[in-house]
């Protein structure tokens, strides 16, 4: 390491302006290093962070407030250049799931609350993944029979979902006469904020039909695209920090890229951050859906395809020329003809900045970390896309591809027998249709195709579809992942 630069942390100030729901390694790394850019810049500490985990990790939560919530960022442009962010602007962090120790849901419940219910917080971000907004993932919709969102409609006082907390936050604040709070997810959702909306008001109407009224009506849900690759922290991440002095369990690595696209919609104000790289727009969706199909698509074919041949990283997986070739392809000719972008944006330079950052050695991005849930990202990464194309006329060769591998990969081991985890909501249901439908493929993919959460009614119903993925498999499957990548080059 030739280059290492090191900013200290602003001070803290104890002030709370923004809670934030999911303390994950991608809030530590994004959201709360632009407020440390602001606070850094601008001075002004009204806009401190509380950060709360509903789910895992309780460990990470009580880490940080030993800490007395200062951690280490390291933004690596290449293995010879990094920068090591301390972060302060942490003020507090909460747990609300499920203790280990004493097996009770919501420890700091109440004070998560009484927090979001405060008149200093003026705005509410979220990184809880896709699945803990439990929409479904095709249509958007509440999934009311889901036994957490049962339960928030039953006891909504002791909510334990993301929706939950927040309409009986929304609750508190408007019975004491208070303003609402601004939601702002960061999640790698389409229309994150009109999603998010959906999923409180739909939860809210469960409850009381003025409240839902209200909120639709107050609340603003601006959407946002955010962008850093930011791997979960692997104990070589750990060893390469402590070679540069940095011993920190809390400390975490991602790219020096970070991207930021927020609908400027903030009735209670927000912090002035445009001058630290914040970019503040009137309509996020092309940003977002370029990104979610470009990015995240690209991402998706390297982990399902490279897990079954028993590769490990992205950065592995972009070693080789032909996965480089397909993404390639499937950006250009897939994706990109999808775009209804401003003027000026150039998707082909965009494309190969995709691939720049996927070669960054210096990133043990794991395929099985991407691999996660692809029953709650292959809509927005490929499936909406792939409609769109097909409609126009198009083929979709590579996305065909993708899903013959995502189905392979849901039967749990690779295209050599070694067995992997799947994680997914849908895992159980998906290895159901594996165990039915194993041997016939064309039974098999039509099983998939058939799952309404995933699949949109209309590409299920397309018949050039359904023939392109059971032929993807079956080339797949027979010849691995080399031949099927060179039988997809010949057409
Ligand atoms: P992580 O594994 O470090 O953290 C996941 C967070 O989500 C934790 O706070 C966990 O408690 C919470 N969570 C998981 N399931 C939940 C549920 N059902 N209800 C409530 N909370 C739940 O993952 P990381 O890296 O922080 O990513 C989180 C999300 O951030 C991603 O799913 C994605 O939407 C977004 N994101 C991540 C990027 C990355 O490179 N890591 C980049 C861009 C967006
Ligand atoms: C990845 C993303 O885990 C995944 O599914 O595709 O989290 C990706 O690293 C980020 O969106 C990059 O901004």
């Amino acid at each position: 390491m030739r280059d290492v630069t090191r900013l200290p942390a602003s001070a803290g100030s104890g002030r709370i302006g923004i809670v934030h729901l999911g303390l994950g390694a991608f809030h530590r790394a994004h959201q709360a290093v632009y407020l440390e850019r602001y606070r850094r810049r601008s001075g002004d500490t009204a806009w401190g962070l509380s950060s709360a985990n509903l789910r895992a990790s309780v460990g990470l939560v009580d880490a940080l407030h030993e800490a007395g919530h200062r951690y280490h960022v390291a933004e690596y442009a290449d293995r010879e250049h990094v920068t090591i962010r301390e972060i302060g602007v942490i003020e507090e962090t909460l747990f609300t799931g499920k203790d280990p120790a004493c097996r009770r849901w919501g420890r700091d419940r109440e004070a998560l609350l009484a927090r979001l219910a405060a008149p200093e917080t003026r705005i509410v971000t979220l990184t809880v993944t896709e699945k803990g907004y439990f929409l479904s993932p095709a249509s958007g919709r509440l999934l009311v029979d889901d036994p957490l969102i049962a339960a928030d409609i039953a006891h909504p006082e002791a909510a334990c979902t993301a929706p939950g907390l927040l309409v009986e936050a929304l609750a508190r604040r408007l019975a004491a006469g208070l303003a609402p709070f601004t939601v702002l997810s960061c999640d790698n959702m389409p229309d994150n904020g009109r999603r998010t909306r959906a999923a409180v008001v739909e939860l809210a109407e469960r409850r009381d039909a003025a409240l839902a009224a209200w909120i639709d009506a107050e609340v603003a849900f601006p959407s946002s695209m955010v962008d850093r690759i930011v791997p979960a922290m692997t104990a070589a991440d750990f060893a390469r920090l402590a070679e540069l002095g940095i011993e920190d369990p809390n400390a975490v690595v991602g790219e020096a890229f970070s991207q930021w696209v927020v609908e400027d919609d903030f009735p209670l104000g927000r912090p002035a951050w445009e001058a630290d790289g914040v970019e503040m727009v009137a309509d996020v969706a092309p940003f977002e859906t370029m990104k979610l199909r470009m990015l995240n698509g690209s991402h998706s074919l390297l982990a399902y395809l490279g897990a079954l041949d028993g590769i490990e990283t992205v950065f592995e997986a972009v070693s080789r020329e032909d996965l480089v070739a397909l993404l390639r392809r499937y950006m250009l000719d897939e994706a990109a003809p999808t775009l209804a972008m401003p003027e000026g944006t150039d998707l082909t330079a965009y494309a190969e900045q995709l691939l720049e950052r996927f070669a960054n050695d210096s990133l043990h991005h794991r395929l099985q970390q991407i691999a996660m849930d692809g029953s709650q990202k292959l809509p927005q990464r490929w499936l909406h896309g792939a409609e769109a194309r097909l409609a126009a006329g198009g083929e979709v060769p590579c996305t065909a591809l993708g899903v013959a591998a995502w189905i392979r990969y849901t039967a749990g081991d690779d295209l050599a027998g070694r067995p992997h985890a799947v994680d997914d909501p849908l895992a159980s249901r998906l290895a159901d249709l594996h165990a039915r439908h194993g041997g016939d493929i064309e039974a098999l993919a039509a099983a998939f195709l058939a799952v309404k959460d995933v699949f949109p009614p209309a590409l299920a119903a397309e018949p050039r579809f359904a023939r392109a993925v059971a032929d993807a498999y079956t080339t797949l499957t027979q010849q691995g992942l080399a031949g099927a990548l060179g039988a997809l080059s010949r057409v």
